[in-house]
């Protein structure tokens, strides 16, 4: 946060302002002298290289190739990843990992290869070590993915982290994606993006970076394979890409280059070879299956910085009540809490918490708590008083604890790389558990610590004790907000077990998707932010973390109608769709843009809850696959150079593709095809893939598409489950999958897999089951037959 955003935001907060402002000036000064005695100054370093190859020393999965000044550990799991770590780094600890690392495949051997380097083969990749330690993954077939030039340290003289750099070729028409939440993606154009959690303390564009939510995991997709590598080190550093050139110069490629540099911790990385499923399946196995969110939260929700009352919070849902709107949970932010403390009500103004949650229950809608981490530094308060008992706060280098300035004033932070922390932390949601709450936000968990100076965020001197093993911030901080997710869902898991815990979280790091999602944080409200918003979401899901969404018509400001309407209409397809704003912004309720709006915003609605079967089949499947919800076009043809260039629509699922209007005055927007037959659900009127195609996009929708063949679980009038099926091209057949799910609790549905074929005129459904074909349980509506 910069001093004109600090300002801003000290004036949201009113008349504390000036108080606060003060105690962030000495905040940073704190935090400057905390690392100044704190941390290792950076004094003469030796520049270091793995030198040429001595010996190896095969093991299971592969082995060690000892190198004069570097031991290269290579690898190959079960699951068909390949690991590999530089000074005999191992894959634990991790952060990242779900469970202990997947078992070695003993099929994979270390051998020796030309000019005296050496490989290992596996069966989705060939891993080929240079003799000076150059590391090149290949296709099964040969084709090079990625070459890993030998790697370069700089360690301190007097000890102490070293740090290192790592640059990649890929080939020249590969494309990158990734890194976590990037406003400015999802493909990753040329540049350099930072691999550090970061508040950016005012509403972003796709000009901002990094934000919230970095990871180092890169997916590359080309012609030949897609691959995944995920450099398992939580150090700040950096990433700088450079897409490639085919028949640059002369007429050679040029390949793309990636290069990486971080501040500290192990030269480790894993990376996973084949179709774009295969290898998020692969992610998914060693990181975890994304956690199931309730029924409910897949419908739509609202939430308001400022929503002031009980009274008003009334007020706004019977706002959707009357006009006959779905609404499915209210957030309530931090001034529901009293003086902005965590786990606590202002009970002037919600002096009933508990009544208002049972009554809005009884209508449907769910409420959904704000949780921060930092807890005000005052004896008395009751979460500051157990956990200091406990030791749950960060401490400084000194043994001090750290106090930084957030919300609710001088405040300390619970140090959640400590399990006896996290369990203090995830019992304390019994209090908002007992208040009525279903669901909780994680916000500010960067962490962000308000500073008139310097970072936005803790010292980097501050201890933490990273599992036992001791360290500091620098190696603790973009690992806080994952810690805390896990934190939450475990204290919840235990509080209420027969519940599905809905937990998401603006920061996080790779395996976030274990305790559930994350959302936007503070876009800026404009047509950059709308696009933001979709970027971030498709980038997020090709991490690994399936359930995201933005601020619908964006944090600050106000939206025009036009805009507020389309970002409704594409938050209406994406996993988390709530309409949220900040204290000062403009209403975000879609009444308050003019009957039009209303009228079209009502019909989006209605779609959402139409498609709630759908996109719960489409959280199972993401659980049991890491197959996000929201795909990039080119999902299932990653060789089809088009898609790979086409950022401006999504798959959501198999069945449907999604194109939004992101720009203003559009009626109609061009659409990029994958192959195969295309019907616009709103006319009924096929298309023929692959292709552009130019589409109306009225104000009254966006362009969806179904892929021919598709067989979809919709709620039908009376709130039970139809089958939507759009018929198959002729001489083709379709199908679908459903997994009709109770709304919550733990029970494992089955599976319903179906199939849709010509039958001389008609489309016939069938469900395949283990003993042949049967009827559908359900009813069936064919489209695009009698359209066409
Ligand atoms: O808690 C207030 C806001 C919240 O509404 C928003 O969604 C978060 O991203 N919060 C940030 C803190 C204040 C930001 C200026």
């Amino acid at each position: 946060m910069n001093g004109r955003d600090l300002v801003r935001s000290m004036k949201a907060v009113g008349s504390a302002g000036a108080a606060q402002r003060l105690r962030t000036v000495r905040a940073a000064w704190r935090t400057r002298r905390a690392d100044a005695a704190g941390l290792p100054t950076r004094g003469a370093e030796r520049a270091r290289v793995p030198g040429p190859v001595q010996d190896v020393e095969p093991g299971p999965g592969g082995g060690v190739v000892r190198f004069s000044r570097s031991e290269l550990r290579i690898t190959v799991a079960v699951n068909g990843a390949v690991f590999w770590g530089w000074d005999g780094a191992g894959p634990e600890p991790s952060y990242a990992l779900a469970g202990r690392s997947p078992e070695p495949d003993p099929r994979a051997v270390l051998e020796p290869d030309k000019d005296g380097g050496w490989r290992v083969v596996a069966e989705r990749a060939t891993v080929v070590v240079s003799r000076h330690g150059a590391v090149e993954v290949q296709t099964p077939g040969g084709v090079t993915l990625r070459r890993d030039l030998p790697p370069r340290w700089w360690e301190p003289v007097d000890g102490g982290a070293a740090r290192w750099m790592q640059r990649s070729e890929v080939s020249a028409d590969a494309r990158f994606f990734g890194l976590g939440g990037r406003a400015s993606g999802p493909r990753l154009r040329d540049g350099t993006y930072r691999l550090w959690n970061t508040d950016p303390g005012h509403a972003f564009g796709p000009g901002d970076d990094p934000l919230y939510l970095t990871m180092p995991v890169q997916l590359v997709v080309a012609d030949a394979a897609t691959h995944l590598v995920f450099h398992d080190t939580t150090w700040d550093g950096t990433v700088t890409l450079r897409e490639g050139e085919e028949g640059a110069g002369s007429g050679h490629d040029r390949p793309g280059t990636s290069e990486l540099r971080m501040s500290g911790g192990p030269l480790r990385c894993w990376v996973m070879v084949g179709t774009p499923a295969r290898v998020l399946l692969a992610w998914a196995s060693l990181t975890g299956a994304p956690a199931l969110p309730p029924a409910w939260a897949l419908g739509y929700q609202h939430a308001r910085w400022g929503f002031g009352s009980e009274q008003e919070v009334r007020r706004i849902v019977a706002g959707y009540q009357e006009r006959d709107l779905p609404l499915d949970a209210v957030h309530l932010d931090i001034d529901h809490f009293d003086e902005h403390q965590v786990f606590t009500v202002d009970h002037d103004r919600f002096p009933k918490l508990p009544q208002l949650a049972e009554d809005l229950r009884r209508d449907g809608v769910r409420l959904v708590s704000i949780v921060d981490p930092a807890v005000r530094a005052e004896p008395g308060n009751a979460v500051y008083d157990a956990g200091t008992v406990v030791d749950a706060f960060v401490r400084d280098g000194a043994g001090q604890v750290v106090r930084g300035e957030v919300w609710p004033g001088e405040s300390v932070f619970p140090d959640f790389t400590h399990a006896r922390v996290r369990e203090w932390w995830g019992g304390l949601y019994e209090e908002r558990l007992g208040q009525g709450f279903a669901g909780f936000w994680h916000d500010m968990n960067e962490p962000t610590s308000f500073a008139a100076f310097g970072e936005t965020t803790l010292p980097r001197s501050a201890r933490h004790a990273l599992e036992g093993r001791g360290g500091d911030h620098r190696e603790a901080h973009n690992v806080y907000g994952l810690c805390m997710a896990r934190a939450a869902y475990e204290g919840l898991r235990d509080l209420a077990p027969r519940e599905r815990p809905f937990v998401f979280s603006r920061s996080g790091w790779a395996g976030l998707q274990r305790y559930g999602g994350t959302w936007s944080g503070d876009v800026a409200t404009g047509w950059p932010g709308l696009r933001a918003s979709l970027s971030l979401v498709m980038g997020l899901g090709l991490c690994g973390v399936p359930y995201s969404g933005p601020d619908v018509g964006g944090f600050d400001g106000s939206p025009s109608p036009e805009l507020f309407l389309r970002w409704f209409q594409l938050g209406a397809y994406l996993p988390l769709f709530r309409t949220h704003a900040s204290l000062r912004a403009g209403r975000r309720e879609p009444w308050e843009f003019g009957p039009e709006v209303l009228e079209h915003a009502r019909v989006a609605l209605a779609e959402r809850r139409r498609l709630l079967p759908y996109f719960m089949t489409l959280a199972h499947l993401a659980r049991r696959t890491g197959t996000p919800y929201v795909r990039p076009l080119w999902w299932g043809i990653p060789e089809d150079r088009a898609l790979r260039d086409c950022e401006d629509a999504f798959l959501l699922g198999d069945c449907l593709l999604v194109a939004p209007v992101l720009d203003p005055g559009a009626d109609r927007r061009a659409v990029q095809l994958p192959r195969g037959r295309w019907y616009d659900t709103a006319t009924g009127r096929a298309y023929d893939g692959p292709g552009q195609i130019l589409v109306d996009a009225p104000l009254s929708r966006i362009p969806v598409l179904a892929r021919a063949g598709a067989v979809l679980p919709v709620r039908g009038e009376d709130g039970g489950l139809e089958l939507e099926v759009w018929a198959p091209a002729r001489g083709r057949t379709g199908g679908g999958l459903v997994v009709p799910d109770a709304g919550d609790g733990w029970e494992e549905p089955e599976i319903e897999r179906y199939v849709a074929r010509w039958q001389g005129r008609k489309v016939v459904v069938e469900r395949e089951g283990e003993d042949g074909v049967s009827a559908p349980p359900h009813p069936v509506r064919v489209r695009g037959v009698e359209e066409r």
